[in-house]
């Protein structure tokens, strides 16, 4: 375990009181409405992301699913409601549908869960998964596999099925793709070359259906495919979702606003208190009314020196982050469940970021760009702490 993992504990998004979580709706507000704006004014008044490519791609994608044995509907777990695919939404959900839950590494494993219970409340078939764990592939492989067989209904397993991996932008069906194939090429002792889909943090790499082998006996064959997003996200609240979590690119609004949107969000939940044990102030077993418990900052520093972190520079940029974000917040005397109050905490928030990042103070106003480009990044490698931006039903 790396030491920067050593204060993470497993949660979902626990806002705690209605009124915080109002004040990071109004931010998330701000980036929606943001991008509306921005799409009215181009030229032809249409979602930058809804090329030709994606119009195409939904066409051939509508006229494989009644084709194809089993669809996995791959969703980010940080937005399981946000990240639903439109093409899917007038499917009723079945034994031919999977609702895979992917990033749950981002999301939190127990918040997840919360939501994997939920969707099969509502009879669809769900699962967690992080594409980048052999374990979490297995399993679902497994559930692939068992659905593909009650499917076919037969003992034999002489037939070959396919199934297809659909879904938004960025949700990681691609990853899922090669982790799936290299898993299942091993357990099925399958020689040949290992194929390869393209996997990329930029939205829109994947520009044609692909086939990856996942199993033997029976073959089952998985289609990764172009990611599809409906030209038109009516709700404000779940665009600026999509901008957080990567899904639309950052160029439709600055980042500056995203960032806020971000510091509104861990400013209203429980997670920064988790660094209070990285705080300087911190010799005497509280902070600001936080139980510190038994490891001081000094302390940190020592047991840190013992570890041989992997990634220096970059821990301890996470870490100077991290202490800085929970300093501000806790050191506040004001109201954040106030917007303007919350937004001057935001502000004192930036200024004291720049020196955690780094970033001089020479660069002027591009400073504060440098600082939410950065603090985006952490957010959206999980280094921040799980979140899950969408509230259970
Ligand atoms: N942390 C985390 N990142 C993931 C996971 N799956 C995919 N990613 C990352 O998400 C980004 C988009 O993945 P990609 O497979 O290209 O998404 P696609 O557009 O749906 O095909 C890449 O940077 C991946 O490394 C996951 O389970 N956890
Ligand atoms: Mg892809």
């Amino acid at each position: 375990m790396r030491y920067q993992d050593v204060f993470m504990t497993d949660s979902a998004w626990p806002c705690s009181t209605s009124g915080m979580a109002a004040t990071a709706t109004h931010f998330a507000r701000q980036v929606g409405t943001a991008v509306k704006e921005k799409i009215g004014r181009t030229k032809r008044a249409q979602a930058p992301w809804y090329t030709s490519l994606m119009a195409a791609a939904s066409r051939a994608l509508v006229e494989r699913l009644p084709l194809v044995d089993l669809i996995v509907e791959v969703r980010d777990a940080r937005i399981p409601l946000s990240s639903e695919c439109e093409l899917l939404r007038n499917n009723l959900c079945s034994s031919r549908q999977i609702i895979a839950l992917n990033k749950v590494d981002l999301a939190g494993r127990s918040g997840s869960q919360a939501w994997t219970d939920y969707f099969r409340r509502t009879n669809c078939i769900s699962c967690g998964v992080d594409a980048h764990n052999k374990e979490s592939i297995k399993e679902l492989l497994g559930l692939i596999q068992r659905q593909v067989r009650e499917l076919r209904g037969t003992s034999h397993a002489n037939y070959t099925a396919t199934v297809m991996l659909i879904g938004i932008p960025n949700v990681g069906k691609s990853a899922l793709a090669n982790s799936l194939h290299q898993v299942g090429r091993i357990s099925a002792a399958e020689k040949g070359k290992l194929r390869h889909a393209t996997v990329s943090p930029e939205p829109g790499e994947t520009k044609d259906i692909r086939s990856f082998k996942i199993g033997s006996h029976p073959n089952i064959f998985v289609l990764d495919t172009p990611s599809v997003l409906s030209p038109d996200v009516p709700d404000v609240e779940v665009l600026s979702k999509l901008i957080l979590t990567g899904t639309i690119g950052d160029c439709l609004v600055s980042r500056k606003e995203i960032a806020e949107y971000f510091l509104a969000i861990l400013n209203s939940s429980e997670q920064y208190k988790k660094w209070v044990k990285l705080s300087r102030d911190n010799t005497v077993g509280i902070y600001h009314g936080i139980p510190t418990g038994c490891l001081t900052f000094s302390e940190f520093e020592g047991k840190k020196k013992k570890q041989i972190p992997t990634d220096h520079t970059q821990d301890d940029i996470v870490c100077h982050v991290r202490r800085t974000l929970f300093e501000t917040v806790s050191s506040f005397d004001g109201n954040i469940s106030y917007e303007d109050e919350m937004g001057a905490l935001i502000a004192r928030q930036f200024a004291a970021l720049q020196e955690a990042f780094h970033v001089s103070a020479e660069c002027g106003e591009d400073a504060h760009v440098k600082v939410a480009g950065k603090l985006l990044n952490l957010f959206r490698t999980g280094r921040l702490g799980h979140y899950i931006l969408d509230h259970l039903p």
